[in-house]
């Protein structure tokens, strides 16, 4: 029997990345209202998780839940390791509503369609009533994105996203024309980085998570990857993001835009904002970046050009992919336009390749829990789509492997934008590039065993065969793309012999892709 004292009307369903403390829910306590927290096996195993992924989501979740209680709200926690635990949302869910004696269940809508199915179609079953509540966290609506494309030709980002800037009054006068005469800087913004300016500080938190990751081993919780439990950096309320926020838009935005796109071994950070994993958890609202960094330029603090370039990211590229998903899903993650199969080469798991630019990614990736968009899009992402990877276990690893994956995010970043396996609805070309444009954008090759010049040969860097390759044996899907044909026109113009070998070398470095 639930005893009066336990009793409350409604239960409220908090997920590990809906940890916004400014949602209209908080907004006054209730004692008829219990907050639900759930450390479950449902949600640490669906993909095999980085270990920072897991501390970080079980930190910020507890966080949260003491943050609440404080606040005055009730709050139920149930942890890995809690013996009624049945490991399971909905599960958990029928057993609290009838251990509260609840007549109504509230979820803010889930971002991840897996969970938002489970939850609409258990809810539907129940005799308590459910209601679905907004997150509070989006500019734009699930399928707004894709009302907005509906009467145009192509899902170009660029469209939607000068509509963004105007719709939200970001960067343009009042006529609507954009700050600086100009929609875009990418232009300004593809310098290389000789080491200066210097990088600002890492100033994110250090933690202490030693005891919570013994508590998620003993519950036998699989996971990869470095756990720095001992000194764990990111930020796990809403205080710590709002600093971090603050620390970027005054030492790194004003070099953000400029480095955007460049790569140095071993700096993994550059001018990049690492504040993804806050936003994708809603510890910060992505207007508060925007606002703040549409402030920095309009106070002479961050040139327009990196501005721009940040905007674009977050009102941009963010609100478009998700309606990506949301327009595509069920049925995006199994995209394979290209029939790509290969299994991925063991040193995914652990760094230990040859090849400088993919053993400092991954590397950075595996110690790290993050890779800058360049290092996932270009080295990563661009090797698995020249060697021809299975497009569905790319984006397990990709869902697994960084802080800030969430799978309305990632999976159209990795199958759309980096594996082209949706066929071309999200980029209007591959992202496919040789050594040469490894080496333009970075300092990699320069440290590298393989020769970034030569195309055949046991020191030829595999990316160059490889990338001659997926264009011929991809040429029936491509050659008519407009925005590959001088690509194609190199193709044609090389002897038939140079063809040949090229061939041969990346056949030959396919049957050996875990010895690279
Ligand atoms: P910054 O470079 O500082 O950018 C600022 C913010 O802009 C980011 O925090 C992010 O919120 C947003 N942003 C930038 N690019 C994108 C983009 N292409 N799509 C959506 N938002 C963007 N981002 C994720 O948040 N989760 C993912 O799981 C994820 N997977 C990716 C997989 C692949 C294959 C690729 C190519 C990109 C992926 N991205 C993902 C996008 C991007 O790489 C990351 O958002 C970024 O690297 C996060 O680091 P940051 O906060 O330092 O970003
Ligand atoms: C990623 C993650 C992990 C590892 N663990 C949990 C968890 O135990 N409990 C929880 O509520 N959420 C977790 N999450 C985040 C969820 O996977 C995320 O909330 C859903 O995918 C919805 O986007
Ligand atoms: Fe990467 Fe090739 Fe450059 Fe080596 S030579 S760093 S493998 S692109």
């Amino acid at each position: 029997m639930t005893s009066e004292r336990a009793r409350a009307h409604t239960l409220r369903l908090i997920l590990g990345d809906q940890l916004n403390p400014l949602h209209s829910w908080f907004a006054r306590t209730d004692p008829n209202v219990v907050y639900v927290l759930m450390e479950v096996r449902q949600e640490t195993d669906y993909v095999l998780h980085h270990a920072q992924k897991i501390l970080a989501i079980f930190a910020a979740m507890r966080d949260f839940a003491r943050h609440l209680r404080e606040a005055g709200h009730r709050v139920r926690y149930v942890a890995i390791d809690n013996a009624s635990n049945r490991q399971n949302i909905t599960q958990n869910l029928a057993a609290l509503m009838a251990h509260y004696g609840a007549r109504e269940l509230d979820y803010q809508q889930p971002d991840e369609w897996r969970v938002s199915e489970v939850l609409g179609a258990w809810s539907a079953s129940q005799a308590f009533s459910v209601r679905e509540a907004d997150s509070e966290h989006f500019y734009t609506t699930r399928d707004e994105v894709a009302k907005f494309f509906a009467p145009r030709k192509n899902w170009l980002m660029e469209t939607f996203y000068r509509h963004m800037r105007q719709r939200h009054g970001v960067l343009v006068d009042e006529s609507g024309a954009p700050a600086g005469g100009r929609w875009n800087f990418d232009h300004d913004n593809r310098k290389s980085w000789p080491g200066t300016p210097p990088l600002p500080p890492d100033a994110r938190p250090e933690h202490d998570h030693r005891a919570l990751w013994e508590t998620v081993c003993q519950a036998g919780v699989r996971s990869f990857g470095n756990p720095q439990a001992d000194h764990f950096r990111w930020p796990l309320n809403r205080t710590q993001a709002l600093a971090w926020l603050d620390h970027f838009i005054q030492h790194t935005l004003p070099n953000f835009g400029a480095y955007e796109d460049t790569m140095s071994a071993g700096n993994p950070r550059l001018f990049h904002s690492q504040l993804s994993f806050a936003l994708n958890t809603k510890m910060l609202h992505p207007d508060e970046l925007v606002r703040q960094a549409q402030a920095a330029y309009e106070t002479g603090r961050a040139p327009l050009a990196a501005v721009e370039g940040f905007i674009r990211q977050i009102l941009g590229w963010r609100e478009y992919v998700r309606g990506v998903y949301w327009a595509h899903m069920p049925g995006y993650e199994t995209r394979n336009a290209l029939a790509h199969t290969r299994p991925l080469p063991t040193w995914f798991w652990t760094g230990k390749t040859t090849m400088r630019c993919m053993r400092d990614a991954i590397g950075n990736s595996l110690d790290n829990a993050y890779a800058h968009h360049i290092q996932r899009l270009m080295v990563i992402g661009n090797f698995a789509l020249l060697a021809g990877l299975d497009p569905a276990e790319v984006h397990r690893w990709y869902l697994g492997v960084y802080i800030d994956a969430f799978e309305w995010v990632e999976l159209p970043n990795t199958v759309g934008m980096s594996q082209f396996a949706d066929g071309g609805l999200l980029g209007t070309k591959p992202y496919a590039g040789s050594a040469s444009y490894i080496d333009r954008m970075s300092d990699y090759c320069r440290g590298c065993s393989y020769d970034r010049k030569q195309k055949t040969g046991d020191r030829a860097c595999p990316f160059n065969a490889l990338y001659w390759d997926f264009f011929a044996r991809h040429q029936p899907q491509l050659k008519d793309n407009r925005r590959l044909a001088m690509v194609y026109q190199r193709w044609r113009d090389m002897p038939e012999d140079a063809q040949t070998a090229l061939r041969e070398h990346a056949a030959l470095t396919l049957t050996r892709l875990d010895e690279l």
